[in-house]
């Protein structure tokens, strides 16, 4: 895992300056589409649901159900548009990847193996999860700072 950990450190130490540089990071296309700064909320939404999930499938002795959450209301209860400035989600963000990425370098080979369920019931592994972040990650920044 220490691979994906340092990707993730990679991408810490570059994404807040460019964010800091974007001029339309509040723009709302329409009331129901998110802004960047929303898209960067949202981030920090997975973070805290994925960071619940690695540490509860490491500490459980059964192999544990994942369950889904409403991405929208998550969104919007946390009020990331109207209540937050940009370097406060940035903060979170770091703060919260920066824990994951310890998180994730302590981790063995055979603990990546370990197994849980989704809502579908389909096995998966804790390695394709923390995968699953990373790419779910990479998606979103792209829409945020292109490329
Ligand atoms: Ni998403």
């Amino acid at each position: 895992m220490v691979n994906i950990a340092s990707q993730l450190e990679g991408i810490i130490q570059v994404v807040p300056k460019k964010v800091l540089s974007l001029t339309d990071i509040d723009y709302k296309p329409r009331p129901s589409k998110w802004s960047k700064k929303e898209i960067l909320g949202h981030l920090c939404d997975s973070a805290n649901i994925n960071h619940k999930r690695f540490v509860e499938i490491l500490i459980s002795k059964e192999p544990i159900v994942i369950s889904g959450y409403n991405q929208d209301l998550w969104v919007q209860v946390h009020q990331y548009h109207s209540k937050f400035s940009v370097e406060e989600i940035l903060n979170i963000w770091t703060s919260l990847n920066t824990q994951i990425i310890y998180l994730l370098s302590a981790i063995t080979d055979e603990q990546l193996e370990l197994q849980c369920k989704t809502e579908e019931q389909k096995a998966v592994t804790l390695e394709w999860l923390v995968t699953d972040y990373l790419d779910h990650m990479n998606h979103h920044l792209k829409q945020i700072i292109g490329k």
